[in-house]
C-alpha cells in the first residue's frame, strides 16, 4: 500500500459538492485515511476569476502512481472539468503532489508536484493532514515550507469539510 496526497481545488460551481463527489470516486482506489479542511483562497495567476476553495486529502492506495493520475483526471471530467484558459476558472482541480517519497519526472507525471512547495493554498491544507510531513526533495517539513512563505493566497475564511 502506498500513501498519496492530493490536492483539490475550484472555483466554478458548489466547491463542497463537487469535492463530495471527487471524493466518493476516489474511495474505488483505496482509503480516504484523513481529509483536510476547505480553503478559501485569492486566485494564483490570472487574477479576474473567483476566489478558489481548496483542500486536501491523504489517500492509501494499491494504484501506481501513473494509474492513479490517470483515474485523477477521469474524475476531473466525470465532475464537468471546465478550463477556459491556463490557470483559469475550473470545477474541479486534482492534482497529486506526493506519493510516498517518490521522485519521477515524465511527461504524464512529475512527483512531487513542481509547486506544492510553494502555495500556501496547498500547505495550508497539508498542515491539516500533516505537518511533519517532509518535502521528498527540500526536506523540509509541511510546517516548514508554509513558514517560510512571503506570498499568501488565503483569504483567512476556513470551513470544516
Ligand atoms: N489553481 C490554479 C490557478 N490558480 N489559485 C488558487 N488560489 N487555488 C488554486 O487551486 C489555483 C489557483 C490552477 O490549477
Ligand atoms: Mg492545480
Ligand atoms: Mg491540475
Amino acid at each position: 500500500m502506498s500513501i498519496a496526497y492530493i490536492a483539490f481545488g475550484s472555483n466554478v460551481g458548489n466547491a463542497r459538492e463537487i469535492f463530495g463527489s471527487a471524493l466518493k470516486a476516489l474511495e474505488y482506489l483505496g482509503v480516504v485515511r484523513q481529509r483536510s479542511r476547505l480553503y478559501l483562497t485569492k486566485p494564483c495567476g490570472y487574477s479576474a476569476q473567483p476566489d478558489f476553495t481548496n483542500a486536501a486529502v491523504c489517500l492509501e492506495t494499491h494504484c501506481s502512481p501513473q494509474a492513479l493520475i490517470g483515474v485523477l483526471q477521469q474524475i476531473e471530467k466525470q465532475c464537468g472539468k471546465t478550463i477556459v484558459c491556463e490557470n483559469g476558472p475550473r470545477t474541479l482541480d486534482l492534482d497529486l503532489l506526493y506519493f510516498d517519497s517518490i521522485q519521477i519526472s515524465t511527461t504524464e507525471l512529475i512527483l512531487p508536484h513542481p509547486r506544492a512547495h510553494e502555495r500556501d493554498f496547498v500547505l495550508l491544507p497539508m498542515c491539516d493532514l500533516s505537518h511533519d510531513f517532509q518535502h521528498p526533495v527540500f526536506q523540509q517539513t509541511m510546517h516548514e515550507l508554509l513558514s517560510g512563505l512571503t506570498t499568501f493566497y488565503f483569504t483567512g475564511k476556513v470551513e470544516i469539510w
